[in-house]
């Protein structure tokens, strides 16, 4: 990875990954690209619409990319609302990115997830190689681009890399559209008003990561050595798997008076339901040493640290 360009770079992966790569690479060396206009960008920065696929190579093109980072995606609960948006974002924008990287001789890495799972996937400690047949649209997006990418490395030998994130939880940029989402809510909402209604019902447990470990497992994974790499896409990772007493609990290792109550939204606990409870990170870390730094407790402490200034 020298001359690195990121789809989506303005959200809540793709935001933070810009500054990582910047530090690492050097800030001439990254290319953001978003559907919509960055502020405070620090180094270059390109409006794209992942559709379109002209623009998409230009841009690369003009840059001199050796490396595509494709994170531009509608997440689950708002590819549920809208499938067909969904469909050509989701499924068009990968075939864009695979198309230009194969085009251009470049690396390649786009997230999978825990979505990838459905109901008839094993519930706990989830293999890596275990059965797919996903019920949401956001699901039979990720396990096709999952097959397209293992196509595009078999058929052209492009090199695409991936991961099967969890739910990713940050203090900087936040989600939108995700099924997840409640376990970053919950931060805000602690700190502001000291409770938090959830729409994730009790007893839910689903995988979670805190973003540093997030981004570590990109560069980690595209730094490896190819010839260790059985897999290559769709690597299970994961740091952590809790239901929302769980989060409330070690928040309120913090925060003594923090009140957690339920609301449950039918939609997205369908959603959840689908999923796996926890998954299995074995074949990650043994292919590219894979190791997440932070646990349930490590992650809220420093959660709460950052976000109590960043909203005093
Ligand atoms: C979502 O909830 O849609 C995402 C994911 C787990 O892929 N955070």
């Amino acid at each position: 990875m020298e001359r690195i360009m990121i789809t989506g770079a303005l959200g809540q992966i793709g935001s933070e990954l810009t500054e990582k790569l910047r530090g690492i690479y050097g800030v001439d060396n990254v290319l953001a690209t978003d559907i919509r206009q960055g502020e405070n960008q620090n180094g270059p920065f390109s409006i794209l619409d992942v559709t379109d696929a002209q623009k998409m190579h230009d841009l690369a093109k003009d840059f001199g990319a050796d490396t595509m980072m494709h994170m531009a995606a509608l997440l689950s609960a708002t590819a549920e609302e809208k499938p067909l948006l969904a469909w050509n974002l989701n499924m068009g924008g990968l075939v864009n990115a695979l198309e230009t990287s194969r085009e251009l001789g470049m690396q390649f890495f786009t997230p999978s997830s825990i979505g990838a799972f459905g109901p008839s996937t094993p519930k706990v400690n989830t293999p890596q190689d275990t059965l797919q047949r996903p019920t949401t649209m956001y699901g039979v997006n990720k396990v096709s681009g999952e097959l397209l990418c293992d196509y595009y490395f078999q058929k052209f030998g492009l090199d695409t890399r991936g991961v099967r994130f969890p739910g990713l939880i940050s203090y900087v940029a936040q989600p939108g559209g995700g099924t997840t989402d409640y376990a970053v809510d919950i931060y805000y909402k602690a700190i502001e008003e000291q409770r938090y209604t959830s729409y994730i019902a009790k007893g839910t447990y689903m995988d979670m990561m805190y973003m540093p470990d997030a981004l570590q497992a990109i560069v980690d994974l595209m730094e490896a050595d190819p010839a260790k790499l059985i897999h290559r896409n769709a690597f299970n990772v994961t740091a952590m798997s809790f239901d929302p007493e769980g989060i409330a609990a070690s928040i309120r290792k913090h925060i003594l008076e923090f009140q957690l109550s339920y609301e449950v939204d039918p939609a997205r606990q369908a959603i959840a339901n689908s999923w796996p409870d926890s998954i299995d990170a074995s074949a990650a870390k043994a292919e590219w040493g894979f190791k997440a730094q932070y646990d349930l407790d490590a992650m809220t402490a420093d959660m709460l640290e950052k976000l109590k200034k960043k909203l005093a």
